[in-house]
């Protein structure tokens, strides 16, 4: 009944009863997977779970000479056994463990009834290193609780990679010391549209990171094994910081944060001193976040400012590029260097491989699955992100009644067919250049946690399936584990989608 499937189910007889005297003890180096079962599990025990004494029935954590992702656990009458690679494969088998309870050790209160689990032994390990959640807090900000508890969420489905979209048109979330107004200005907007082109709603959205906001985001998720990738977009996407330093934008003006979807207009000009204003942010971005990867962007760049602006022509001409797209892939290739520079690699929408891309940089493939091929092709690193395929504000279904419906319908199992690894590239060397996948949680007609969880479950659950699990998929067998995984959700009160259709708050 475990999602995503693990490698080897086998049922024992018997089951292990956890209760308030149940003792956990654990190798020293598998300490924070030790703190984390205590915190989630005492206050449905009602115990402390200490080291135990000899006799007293025990959660034991060790580790073992496996792959760092990868676990053992044997639950027995007795006893329970976990080991894993390391602390990361450990905290795997420990979510795992604990869908072997039933639903109520979900819930943060005393369960009312024994905590049976079944007797079993798993073994496991996943297919993809990077198992990522783009969730956009720029269309719709979303609270710092709220964000810790969608990496909860994560967690739960052994997802280790939140690509954290911080920017864009319509806000700025990060605060960035040496520019204030990015946020005192940029994280505001004074409307927003309803729906993909319906009327304005006539009030205000808004909301920020600090930078100790970030930092407690930051370790939280590692706590987790989740690493946070922050994706500050650039040069499109870029309005809102416009809004805040108009000398970045082309035209000299002052604008306001975009209030409406789509694709903005409004870009970043190519002079040196929004070059160096960029690398700026990143200076303090690279503090916030320890992670290898950072996303700089680099999607759907419309190039009209550029051909009517006379210093992006002087530097198309400075430079000998052939046109604007070779700018663009001039300008990304500027934070490329800075990136690399700094030990760092760059993540960037499929896009930057127009007119040329190095090849440390990772792409994120969006738009169909052509882009993941291409990228893997040329060598660079994939994640398979396809929209038609894991854009979870995708619509769920043809029904009238779906909440604000966007674009393809992408129902739960369109999503449970996806494979990381696209058709073209099965048997193909460069297959090697898949990383894994990331789901993406785009919120432009998202409005709050209820409707993340609305659009984002179970849909999510299939997805991990598709990084997590092999290749071979069985819809039936993923539908009757999905019954026992909802009631956990329940339990831990995500609004869900289901079966029967939209709920009657929506
Ligand atoms: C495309 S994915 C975008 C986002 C939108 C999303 C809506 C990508 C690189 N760009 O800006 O939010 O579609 O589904």
């Amino acid at each position: 009944m475990i999602v995503p499937k693990p490698a080897h189910y086998e049922a024992r007889p018997g089951c292990f009863v956890l209760d308030r005297r149940t003792a956990l003890s654990a190798d020293p180096a598998l300490g924070d997977v030790a703190a984390w079962l205590r915190s989630e599990l005492g206050p449905v025990t009602g115990g402390e779970l200490l080291p135990g004494g000899p006799g007293q029935e025990t959660i034991t954590l060790g580790l073992a000479d496996l792959p760092p992702e990868a676990y053992r656990l044997t639950v027995a009458p007795g006893g329970i056994t976990l080991e894993a690679g390391s602390a990361a494969g450990a905290f795997y088998g420990a979510q795992t463990l604990r869908q072997l309870m039933p639903p109520a050790a979900f819930r943060r209160a005393a369960a009312s009834e024994p905590l049976e689990l079944p007797a079993a032994y798993v073994e496991d390990n996943p297919r993809f290193a990077w198992r990522g959640a783009i969730l956009d807090v720029a269309r719709h900000f979303m609270t710092k609780a709220d964000v810790l508890r969608f990496i909860d969420l994560m967690a739960m489905h052994k997802l280790n990679v939140l690509h954290f979209h911080l920017t864009d048109d319509q806000g700025w979330r990060i605060e960035i010391k040496r520019y204030p107004r990015l946020t005192e200005i940029g994280s505001w907007r004074e409307e927003s549209q309803v729906g993909w082109d319906g009327a304005m709603d006539g009030r205000p959205h808004g909301g920020f990171y600090t930078q100790d906001d970030i930092r407690e985001i930051v370790a939280y998720a590692a706590r987790r094994h989740i690493s946070v990738v922050p994706e500050i977009d650039l040069p499109g996407h870029t309005q809102s910081a416009i809004a805040a330093y108009p000398e970045l934008g082309n035209l000299g003006v002052q604008i306001g944060v975009r209030t409406t979807w789509g694709v903005g207009v409004n870009v970043l000009n190519v002079e040196d001193a929004t070059i160096e204003f960029f690398k700026n942010i990143f200076d303090e971005v690279l503090e916030l976040f320890p992670s290898p990867y950072i996303c700089v962007g680099g999607d759907e760049c419309p190039k009209d400012q550029w051909r009517a602006s006379p210093s992006a022509q002087r530097r198309i001409a400075e430079l000998g590029l052939r046109d604007e797209d070779e700018l663009q892939s001039w300008y990304i290739r500027q934070f490329d260097d800075y990136l690399t520079e700094r030990g760092r690699r760059l993540v960037g929408w499929d896009e930057i491989l127009e007119g040329g891309l190095a090849s440390g940089a990772v792409v994120a493939a969006w738009r169909a699955e052509l882009g993941a091929v291409a990228a893997a092709r040329a060598g660079h690193d994939v994640l398979n992100c396809t929209n038609t395929s894991v854009y979870l504000d995708y619509r769920q279904s043809r029904r009238e009644d779906e909440p604000t419906p966007f674009r393809t319908v992408l129902s739960l199992d369109d999503v449970y067919a996806f494979d990381p690894v696209p058709a073209e590239l099965r048997g193909d060397p460069a297959a090697k250049h898949v990383l894994g996948a990331q789901c993406g949680i785009w919120t432009e007609l998202i409005d709050s946690t209820r409707h993340v969880d609305y659009m984002a479950f179970p849909r999510l659950a299939a997805f991990a399936e598709t990084v997590w699990s092999a290749p071979e998929r069985d819809l039936t067998d993923f539908r009757s584990r999905l019954d026992a995984h909802l009631a956990r959700l329940s339990a831990i009160g995500v609004e869900y989608r289901r079966e029967s259709g939209p709920l009657p708050w929506q």
